[in-house]
Parts: C-alpha cells; sequence; structure tokens
C-alpha cells in the first residue's frame, strides 16, 4: 500500500514538472514569435534605408523614429544602413525623401511625422501637400518612400499609434520599407 501511494506520488511530482517544462517552452515560443514572428520571412541584411523624420510633435516623432529602426534591424538592417535626417516639420519630409531617393544610395526611404488637427485648416493642407510631395518623390525617382506621417485628430489617437513598443505603427513601417526594397529589385 505504502508503496503504491508513493508511486503516486511521485508520478503526480514528474506530471507537475512535465506541466511547467511545457508552460516554460509556450513562454519561450510566444516570447520568440513576438520578437521575430512579425519579420519571419523578411531578410534586410544588405539593404539600405534612410529616414527623415519631422521635430513638428518631437515626443511623438522621435518614438516613431525608434521603432522604425528597431523594425529594421530586426529584420537584419545594420545600423550603419541607416541614414536619419531630421527635418523641422512633415511638410519639409517630401523634399529631403526626394533628395535621399534620388541619390541612388538607398533601397526605399521611409517619411516619419505626426500631424494633429488644431483648430485651423492648417492640418488638411498640410497632410494633403505632405502626401502628395511623399508620392511624387517615390514617382518621380522609382524608389519606394514609406509614408509614416500619422495624421491624428488628437494627442490620444497619435499616443496610441506611436507606443513604445512592437505594436508601435513605425514597426510596420519598417516592414514596409523591406517588402518594397525586395519588389524594386531588378536582379
Ligand atoms: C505649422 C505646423 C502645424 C500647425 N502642425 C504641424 C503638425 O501637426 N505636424 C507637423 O509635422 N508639422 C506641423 N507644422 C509644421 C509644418 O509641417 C512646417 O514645418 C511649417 O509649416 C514650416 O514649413
Amino acid at each position: 500500500m505504502a508503496f503504491l501511494i508513493e508511486e503516486h506520488a511521485s508520478r503526480r511530482i514528474l506530471f507537475k514538472q512535465t506541466r511547467h517544462l511545457q508552460l516554460a517552452i509556450c513562454a519561450l515560443l510566444f516570447n520568440h514569435i513576438m520578437k521575430h514572428g512579425f519579420f519571419q520571412n523578411l531578410d534586410g541584411q544588405g539593404l539600405k534605408f534612410a529616414m527623415a523624420v519631422a521635430n513638428f510633435n518631437k515626443d511623438i516623432t522621435e518614438r516613431l523614429e525608434k521603432w522604425c529602426v528597431r523594425g529594421l534591424t530586426d529584420a537584419g538592417v545594420a545600423e550603419k544602413d541607416i541614414a536619419i535626417e531630421h527635418v523641422p516639420g512633415s511638410f519639409e519630409l517630401p523634399l529631403t525623401c526626394q533628395q535621399f531617393a534620388k541619390s541612388g544610395k538607398y533601397d526605399a526611404v521611409i517619411a516619419i511625422g505626426c500631424l494633429i488637427k488644431g483648430e485651423t485648416m492648417h492640418f488638411e493642407y498640410l497632410a494633403d501637400a505632405t502626401f502628395n510631395g511623399l508620392v511624387r518623390a517615390a514617382l518621380d525617382s522609382d524608389v519606394p518612400v514609406i509614408c509614416g506621417v500619422l495624421t491624428c485628430l488628437n494627442k490620444e489617437q497619435a499616443e496610441a499609434r506611436s507606443k513604445d513598443s512592437e505594436e508601435s505603427s513605425a514597426y510596420g513601417w519598417a516592414k514596409a520599407a523591406i517588402e518594397m526594397a525586395y519588389s524594386m529589385r531588378k536582379d
């Protein structure tokens, strides 16, 4: 009888240990997918990118810049292969992006800005000019220009899209830049 109780107890311990091991493996897999899953099919090694970042609403755009760079480096892009230039506001992004694109040095260019609606019509005009300018920079140069410009009705919307994590919109812009760089490759 004592033998049976002992065996039952040791089986329970073994079951518990196996369960802990299973949970630990699940946690490891989850972490791995969260960190690498997003870019699992994208290899950014050897690709070169340029980013133009607007200083206006800097608290937002510096987080966007951080997570865009992280998105690129998580996919294997070397930090030395990412050029970054800061401009006063989103309105200035198209010209800098066009210069980057026409330089022939980069596989894709990323524009980062944050437009937040105020009380006047400024927001609408700025958004329109900025977006049109970015499209033109891409079409005139044949180099992908990724539009990482938030157009938000208030600060809360901007905060929600620029989290200090992989949930940031900017992490996705990095993915778009790598995808476009590949799709433009002629070789
Ligand atoms: C002037 C202005 C305003 C009102 N709002 C924004 C904004 O929300 N986001 C942004 O990036 N820039 C803003 N700017 C600045 C313009 O983009 C531009 O820098 C100035 O008009 C100078 O050309």
